[in-house]
């Protein structure tokens, strides 16, 4: 079967190629300084660049990518990657005009917006927060860490769709999947003093999980009549440290429900903006929405000391 080279084929090369980059166990910091260094190293690292291109635009044509691809990944135990690195972002992104934060210095915030409220930013890329908007949700009375753990217990099925379909994400904590997540000691789900502090965030992709997820909260009500729920919804959780500063790869706009805790978000331009942009910080209650686009603004977040941060995220547009 032929298939043909366009520029999502590309992309989807250069994630092949950035995930085989990450099996191979070469630290992303090597990468990065190579990347960053100018002249000669540069341009002999396009040259590799372009050769791995092609070798795996060839092997693309062959299907064998996705052999080596699962080879890989079970042969060095590495279940989840993320591809929304440093390398994978360089090589795809466009250079931005600045024109999503120029002139922002804090986020937009409405008060529970309605649909007619929100819509006018709904497409904007402007961070954006929504107080209250999330209060009456089941999800903020039912959701904590014991009722996911119940949802993932003794369903392999719904483990192993974290581990291949879906996402990990372990930050700075030591965990490698989500099943070490929900057998970790009970001192340390509480965060008890002496115990390591731990936060993780996953995808949701098993449509039994999704669905009893989902019967503790609906769409938001403020997200514009047309846009559809994704088949894969996040769940953040955990003190401390938070997300590491990242970009992600994905296609639309996110929205996410602070459930649980106090976060606070460190957001900032893409290096080209610097000059024109600012960083911000802000803080997000129990109930608040978040709405940013998660693509051009590099994001972070942070725990207030003491507390317990759930939330969940989903993609719109
Ligand atoms: C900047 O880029 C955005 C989208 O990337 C585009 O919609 C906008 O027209 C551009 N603005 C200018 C001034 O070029
Ligand atoms: C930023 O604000 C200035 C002054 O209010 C205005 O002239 C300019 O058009 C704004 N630029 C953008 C991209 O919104
Ligand atoms: C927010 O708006 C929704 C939808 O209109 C409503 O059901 C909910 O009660 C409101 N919440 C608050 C705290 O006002
Ligand atoms: C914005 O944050 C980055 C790191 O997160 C920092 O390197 C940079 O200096 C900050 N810029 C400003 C203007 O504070
Ligand atoms: O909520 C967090 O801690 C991180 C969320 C995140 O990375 C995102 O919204 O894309
Ligand atoms: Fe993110």
């Amino acid at each position: 079967m032929k298939k043909t080279m366009d520029e999502n084929v590309l992309k989807e090369n250069f994630l092949e190629l950035n995930k085989i980059y990450l099996n191979s166990g070469i630290p992303l910091e090597t990468l990065e300084r190579v990347v960053k260094k100018k002249s000669t190293t540069i341009y002999w690292f396009s040259l590799v660049i372009s050769a791995a291109i092609l070798l795996i635009s060839i092997l693309y044509e062959y299907d064998i990518l996705n052999s080596v691809r699962y080879i890989l990944i079970y042969a060095k135990g590495v279940r989840c990657i993320v591809p929304n690195n440093y390398f994978v972002w360089e090589a795809t992104r466009q250079i931005s005009n600045c024109s999503f934060c120029i002139n922002v210095s804090s986020p937009i915030i409405l008060h529970n917006a309605s649909k007619e409220e929100f819509l006018p930013y709904a497409y904007s890329s402007k961070p954006i927060v929504i107080k209250n908007a999330f209060n009456h949700w089941p999800a903020m009375k039912v959701f904590d860490f014991n009722f996911f753990k119940d949802l993932y217990y003794n369903n392999e099925e719904a483990y192993r769709s974290v581990d291949e379909e879906c996402q990990f994400l372990h930050f700075k904590s030591d965990f490698t999947s989500l099943r070490d997540v929900f057998s970790m000691h009970k001192d340390r789900i509480s965060n008890k003093p002496g115990k390591k502090s731990w936060y993780v965030g996953w995808g949701n992709c098993h449509p039994q999980i999704l669905n009893k997820m989902r019967q503790y909260y609906p769409k938001p009500h403020f997200l514009p009549e047309d846009c559809e729920m994704p088949s894969k919804e996040y769940v953040f959780m955990g003190y401390g440290a938070g997300a590491t500063m990242h970009l992600d790869f994905i296609s639309r706009l996110m929205w996410q429900a602070q459930i649980k805790g106090e976060k606070m978000w460190h957001v900032r331009p893409a290096p080209e903006c610097e000059q024109l942009c600012k960083n911000l910080s802000f803080s997000v209650d129990p109930g608040d929405a978040v709405l940013l686009d998660t693509r051009v603004w590099y994001h972070g977040t942070t725990i207030i000391p003491g507390q317990f941060s759930l939330s969940i995220q989903s993609e719109y547009g």
